[in-house]
């Protein structure tokens, strides 16, 4: 079970070939999901090889082969973790019973939605990413951008098989809704918000990974505890993958952080700029942006759809079953701050339906632990800095906090301080037109942009100058 059947047309371990007509809908879903990867996958560099790594088992201890491929001959397919002999539902008012392998009546709807905000996310990121081979900073970090975007684009498989295999002929058309949403598109944009904002540089999309990445990492985590068996499954070897994408974002901000440090040692200076390096407070500001952007995807704090995907069974807690309580939450209350008036105030609130504030606030202790690697790296320079999550309140769109303006160091303040500060909290567009003059790209093996420190290994125990994209591309049509 846990090898590929790579024979087929649609890489999986579901037994497709035994399912004909769902092998039939797939197929003719792959054409359409390969015109939107060229339409909307990655600028240039289709024709040209890259150093990818392709799932070829769900065995946790060698499940990856790496070897050269072009991207749009990278096998998608569609691989559930291995099950979990005699499974029961961990929580809500089905606690207990087995859990289900075909999707229950009742919960058709919500389970639907569910995993169509999931999958939207996941073609959405790469068109956000498309423009930025151009700029990479290094042939490594080009190479880690392409396999990050054609895991993305399996994870649209992913959970496009569940919308084929389970939901009929809506979920079908759900499968074809999803290759026609565009990111940052006015008229058919995709679902959430921070999947409509721009990536325009490599700062950005290594903020990208680090924040929003990792809220991917927590909301599988919940989908990775339903009570639908197939969504848990898919959710659980998706994971696995997701691993590499934040590991892309916490290193890219740490080794740009490194080389700052490096620069303002050097050049004893507090204005690296000078040197074509991005100064500390720039990085403060993009980190302040997206992380408030981010927090966001996690919903409002007080939400009865949360309290509904429990109790139903469908949507868990991070590491629901390590929660030493009842798993049903009844009773249970949570503290949650909520945005008053003119203050901010902590309120108990009944669990159920504050689950979302609930992994939020798993997520920020996650975010904190990165913030606290990188101000070691400053420390260990002697310079007297140091980054900080911005306050939960800062800057937000959805929930409580929408309602008012509040700073990064958590004061309400009125729009007029807003307006006259914002500049010193988020980046400006001048910012963003420096880290925009940075982005020269840099090809040759084992070179690294001015910008950003070399990391200390290369990919699958390979050199760092290895040659991670062959840019003579194969094909004329690059
Ligand atoms: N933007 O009760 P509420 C990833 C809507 S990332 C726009 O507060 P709920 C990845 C909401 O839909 C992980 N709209 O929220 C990362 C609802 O709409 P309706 C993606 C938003 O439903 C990087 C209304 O506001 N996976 O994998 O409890 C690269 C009130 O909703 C937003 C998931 O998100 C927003 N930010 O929770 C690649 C998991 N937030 O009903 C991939 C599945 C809320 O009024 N999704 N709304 O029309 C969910 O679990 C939930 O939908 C959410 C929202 C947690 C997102």
């Amino acid at each position: 079970m846990a090898g590929v059947d790579y024979g087929e047309r649609i890489p999986n371990n579901v037994d497709l070939a035994q399912n004909r007509r769902l092998l039939r809908a797939l197929e003719e879903w792959q054409p359409r999901f390969l015109d939107w990867w060229r339409e909307m996958g990655p600028v240039g560099f289709q024709a040209n090889e890259v150093y990818l790594r392709t799932a070829v088992s769900v065995d946790p201890k060698g499940w990856a082969h790496f070897d050269y491929l072009r991207m749009p001959e990278y096998r998608w397919g569609i691989f559930l973790a291995e099950p979990e002999p005699g499974r029961a539902i961990a929580f809500g008012a089905n606690k207990g019973n087995p859990a289900w392998q075909d999707v229950p009546g009742e919960y058709r709807g919500v389970l639907r939605r569910l995993i169509v905000t999931q999958g939207d996310t996941e073609p959405a990121s790469v068109e956000q990413q498309r423009h930025l081979g151009r700029t990479c900073p290094s042939l490594y970090d080009l190479r880690n951008l392409f396999q990050v975007n054609v895991e993305e684009g399996r994870h649209l498989w992913a959970m496009v098989y569940l919308l084929h295999a389970h939901f009929g002929r809506d979920g079908r058309e759900e499968a074809e809704a999803m290759l026609k949403r565009r990111s940052g598109d006015r008229d058919r944009p995709r679902i959430l918000g921070a999947f409509n904002e721009r990536t325009p540089d490599w700062l950005a999309y290594f903020m990208f990974t680090y924040f929003t990445d990792r809220d991917g990492k927590y909301q599988l985590c919940s989908l990775a505890e339903s009570g639908f068996d197939p969504l848990s499954r898919t959710c659980r070897f998706m994971l696995t993958e997701e691993a590499h994408h934040m590991f892309v974002g916490e290193t890219g901000i740490g080794r740009i952080v490194e080389k700052t440090c490096e620069v303002m040692r050097k050049h004893r200076t507090d204005d690296p700029r000078k040197f074509g390096a991005i100064d500390l407070p720039t990085l403060q500001k993009y980190l302040n942006f997206h992380y408030s952007v981010s927090l966001d995807l996690f919903g409002s704090e007080i939400s009865t759809n949360a309290a509904n995907y429990y109790t139903g069974g469908l949507k868990g807690r991070f590491e629901e079953t390590k929660q030493p309580d009842d798993h049903a939450l009844m009773e249970a209350t949570y503290p949650v701050s909520l945005l008053e008036d003119d203050r901010i105030a902590t309120r108990e609130v009944p669990a159920l339906t504050s689950l979302n504030e609930r992994l939020r606030d798993d997520y920020i202790a996650d975010c904190q632990r990165g913030m606290d690697r990188w101000n070691a790296i400053v420390k260990r320079h002697g310079i007297d800095f140091e980054f900080r999550l911005s306050h939960r309140g800062f800057h937000r769109k959805i929930g409580s906090f929408a309602e008012g303006c509040v700073s990064p160091d958590g004061r309400i303040v009125t729009e007029a301080e807003w307006d006259a500060k914002r500049d010193e909290w988020l980046p400006t567009q001048q910012d963003a037109a420096f880290v925009g003059s940075l982005m020269e790209p840099v090809t040759a093996p084992g070179q690294f942009a001015g910008w950003i420190a070399p990391p200390p290994r290369g990919i699958n125990g390979q050199p760092i100058d290895f040659e991670y994209v062959r840019l003579q591309p194969t094909d004329a049509s690059a």
